[in-house]
Formats: C-alpha cells, sequence, structure tokens
C-alpha cells in the first residue's frame, strides 16, 4: 500500500471528524466530544459556510455537470503510467464506486491488449458510461464500435502546428472525416464526440466551422481541447461562451495543465457553458496532465455542496487516489486538494481558535464530508493558548486559563528552538497540573525545567497513575 499522508507531523490534535486514516503511534487521535465545533450554536448557523455565494451566468454548469474521467487513457499516457488489465479493472470499479459519469479508456486501435482491456471493462456492467478515445479514422472507429462501449470519443489536430507537422490534412480533408466516423458512429446506435486537437491554437474560423459542421449532422458533444496547457481562464471563457451560442449540441472540455491552469479553466468552461469535464486521478497524464479528479471536485464543491455531495462518493476519493498513486508509484502530493496530509490542518494560533469555535471561519471544504479528519498543530512557535486549552480538556486537565497562557508561554519558549511533538506539548500540560495540586510554583524556571526532566524520566505511565492520585 502507499504511504502517502504518513508524514504528518508529530504535534497535531485531531479536534473532530471520523477518524479514516491509519495514523501513527505519535499521533493523537481525540474524540470529538471536548471540541467538536458547534457550528448549529453560532450566529453564522444560518448562513451557507461551505458555499460560496456565486452570481452565475444564465448558461452555467456549474450546478449541473459531468465527468469525463479519463485515467485509463489521458492517464495512461502519464510517463510512469503501465496499467495491466487487473490494474484497469480495479481503477474502472473505483471510478464507478466514486460515481463519476464516463470513463474513457485508451483506443482499442492501440494495441491488442488495449482492444481486450477494453472488451473486459465494457462487459463488468458498470453504472458508468464507457467511451474509447480514438483518432478520426474509420479504421479506428470499425474497431472500437465492436468492443462494446457506449460512447467514441474522437479527435483530430487542428492548429497549423499540428496540421504542419502531425497529420498535414487540411481542414476541408479533417470535416469529411469527421463526418463519415460520426455517421457511422451513430449507426450503430453509439454515442459520439468530436474535438479539435490543440484548440486554442487554432484558427477560430477553423474551429467554429468544424464544430457547426459536425454540430449539424448530429454529434452528441464536441470538444475543446487545450492540449498544450496554453490558455487561460480568460481565453476558455470567451471560446466556450462563442462556441456555445454556434452548436446545440453538449460541450466537453479537455485542459492541460502546463502553467497550473486547468482546473481553473475547467470551471470556467464550466460558467461559459461547458457540459462535461475530463479528468484523471490525481491529474495523470501526458506531461504533467490534466486537472485532477480531487482537485477538480473540490473546486465544484467549493461552488455547489449539495450537488457534488448528492452525486458523488466523496468518501470514495482517498481510495481511488492510493489505488492509482500505487499502481503509477507516486506519492500524493503534500498539497494535494483534500487528501494532501496538511490539508485540514490549521496551525496559527488565531486560526486553531476560530476553527476550534466554528470550522466554517478557514474551511471552505468540511473534512469529514470527504472521509477526513480536522487536525489543530499545537507545539510551535505560532501557538496560541485556545488550542493549549483544547488539547489539555482532552487530556482531562483541569487548569485554569491563567495556567494554561502561561504553559502556552512554555510551549513558545521552547517551539524557538526547536518545533515540538504531542508528547512534548502533553509534558508541560502534566507538569503544570501536577506543580499547580502539589503547590509549587512553575513560574519559576528552575523549578519547571526540573519537573519537566523528571516528568520525562519517569514516563508517562507513572505520570497517569500520579494524575488520578492528585485529583
Ligand atoms: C493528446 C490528445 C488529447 C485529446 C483530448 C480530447 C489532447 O494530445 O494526447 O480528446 O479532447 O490533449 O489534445 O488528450
Ligand atoms: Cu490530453
Amino acid at each position: 500500500m502507499c504511504d502517502c499522508g504518513d508524514q504528518r507531523p508529530t504535534k497535531m490534535q485531531r479536534v473532530n471528524g471520523e477518524e479514516t486514516q491509519d495514523l501513527g503511534e505519535s499521533h493523537v487521535a481525540v474524540g470529538s466530544a471536548v471540541t467538536a465545533p458547534k457550528t448549529e450554536n453560532t450566529a453564522l448557523a444560518g448562513a451557507q459556510p461551505f458555499g460560496a455565494s456565486h452570481y452565475s451566468d444564465f448558461l452555467s454548469n456549474v450546478s449541473n455537470f459531468k465527468i469525463i474521467e479519463s485515467t485509463l487513457r489521458e492517464g495512461e499516457q502519464f510517463a510512469n503510467a503501465f496499467f495491466d488489465t487487473d490494474t484497469k479493472v480495479r481503477i474502472a470499479k473505483a471510478l464507478d464506486e466514486f460515481g463519476v459519469d464516463c470513463i474513457e479508456l485508451t483506443s482499442p486501435a492501440a494495441s491488442e491488449q488495449s482492444r481486450k482491456d477494453c472488451e473486459t471493462i465494457c462487459k463488468l456492467g458498470l453504472k458508468t458510461k464507457v467511451i474509447t478515445h480514438i483518432r478520426c479514422h474509420m479504421d479506428d472507429a470499425r474497431i472500437a464500435v465492436e468492443t462494446g462501449v457506449d460512447g467514441v470519443d474522437v479527435v483530430m489536430g487542428t492548429s497549423k502546428f499540428l496540421r504542419e507537422y502531425s497529420h498535414g490534412k487540411d481542414m476541408m480533408y479533417i470535416t469529411k472525416s469527421a463526418i463519415e466516423v460520426i455517421e457511422f458512429v451513430k449507426s450503430k446506435g453509439i454515442e459520439i464526440r468530436f474535438s479539435t486537437e490543440d484548440s486554442f491554437r487554432s484558427d477560430l474560423v477553423d474551429l467554429l466551422s468544424i464544430y457547426q459542421a459536425v454540430d449539424k449532422v448530429g454529434v452528441n458533444r464536441v470538444g475543446i481541447a487545450d492540449t498544450v496547457g496554453v490558455a487561460n481562464p480568460r481565453q476558455v471563457y470567451d471560446l466556450v461562451r462563442t462556441l456555445r451560442g454556434v452548436v446545440g449540441c453538449d460541450i466537453e472540455c479537455h485542459f492541460h495543465n502546463d502553467t497550473g491552469c486547468a482546473i481553473a479553466n475547467a470551471y470556467t468552461a464550466l460558467e461559459a457553458g461547458a457540459t462535461h469535464v475530463d479528468t484523471s486521478v490525481l491529474g495523470i497524464g501526458e506531461r504533467n496532465g490534466i486537472p485532477s479528479l480531487g482537485g477538480f471536485i473540490a473546486r465544484m464543491y467549493a461552488a455547489d455542496r449539495d450537488y457534488v455531495m448528492n452525486k458523488y462518493n466523496l468518501k470514495a476519493l482517498r481510495s481511488v487516489e492510493n489505488l492509482v498513486a500505487d499502481a503509477v508509484q507516486v506519492q500524493i502530493p503534500f498539497n494535494n486538494p483534500v487528501t494532501g496530509y496538511c490539508a485540514f490542518t490549521h496551525k496559527a494560533g488565531i486560526h486553531a481558535k476560530a476553527i476550534l469555535a466554528n470550522p466554517s471561519t478557514y474551511e471552505i471544504l468540511k473534512p469529514e464530508d470527504f472521509g477526513m479528519s480536522r487536525y489543530v498543530s499545537i507545539g510551535h512557535r505560532l501557538t496560541g493558548w485556545n488550542a493549549v486549552k483544547s488539547r489539555a480538556q482532552q487530556l482531562s486537565l483541569d487548569l485554569t486559563d491563567e495556567h494554561i497562557k502561561a504553559a502556552t508561554n512554555r510551549i513558545k519558549v521552547m517551539a524557538d528552538i526547536k518545533d515540538q511533538t504531542m508528547e512534548d506539548v502533553d509534558a508541560v500540560l502534566h507538569v503544570f497540573h501536577r506543580a499547580i495540586a502539589n503547590g509549587q510554583d512553575v513560574s519559576h524556571d528552575k523549578v519547571f525545567d526540573r519537573l519537566l526532566e523528571q516528568h520525562n524520566q519517569s514516563g508517562a505511565v507513572e505520570d497517569e497513575t500520579s494524575e488520578t492520585q492528585a485529583s
């Protein structure tokens, strides 16, 4: 199994939520009773803490979009990817379990095994539609329609780069081939999409004329592909909005992430009227890939939590990511949306205080909706007494606010030298608690240092015993 997520710093406390992670011994997992945030009781309860109040375009599909999950097609183009049949089946089932609308598979014309795998996946009886992805060519189309797929995605390069250096065909030839393939696939009762590769470096007039021509012959979707990752959200909005006025069919969008705009572009495309977005798990694909399923889902959740929660099984995200990470031998990125190891960890004292009072203050995603947990990091110089107090309460140590503030100062002094583990923080609290019970004055550095040393030497077990005796 992937060990992603095991690097969690040792100075965190879990403040609520279901425990779903395999935390190491130094990680303190605490029940929700003491610090469960009281969202319902706050003045903000009536507000919509997890949804951005968005004004929207009348064409916007941010609350009505479909995901074409391309881990088994674009993802197979990732440098590290080699999926054997069993792995493909497991990924397909995991994506089905998550609830994506379609999965896209490598062309059956790519290799004999690709063709067989395509047939195998079609026979799994998944709820998700199974689509394959082919060149705009009758030879490929004939093979594709025999595999049992629900849909075929066709693509052909239209930019001058690709027309000149890749296939060498002109727009007339491209349009003619597209219509031939579309009519053939449709005649078999199979869904068909036509996309232009490198759309953002293609001539706008060429693009609109070919999309119009394929729409006229009844294509189910047209696709825009930012093959090289050159587009920015504003360009995306303009192109999709223009296309929306020209065709009646659905619009799919495919964005590469070379300049880090893939998810923003996908979101903007939906705002402009696109209907389908391509993703892959962890964003794997050619070069640095396309929108990650998890990042895209996080973005859409922030726009319309109800739509996303009702449609997708968000708690399955982590396992599908782990499955794919293992298959292509990468770690889950530390800053991954939702599942990155610190995605729900709050550190600064000001943040911790507010989070403990109401998580909506600093969270737009609710970790428990994704089967994740919220953490507060305590043992550092930016810590605050509210977080320390919450930890003392979890340890059932009865300390006044003044004592907690004094303990917090101690923690800061120690954390100025190096970050403190949760055990270090707990030791300070235990020393304070015991000293006060015994009438010792811990405001003297020497007294405190001696007691702390004694505590550390005697060990936590003995401490617990004296704790019970003292109280
Ligand atoms: C590629 C093809 C593609 C196709 C996208 C699509 C792209 O270059 O590998 O079918 O819409 O990025 O253009 O992935
Ligand atoms: Cu691509």
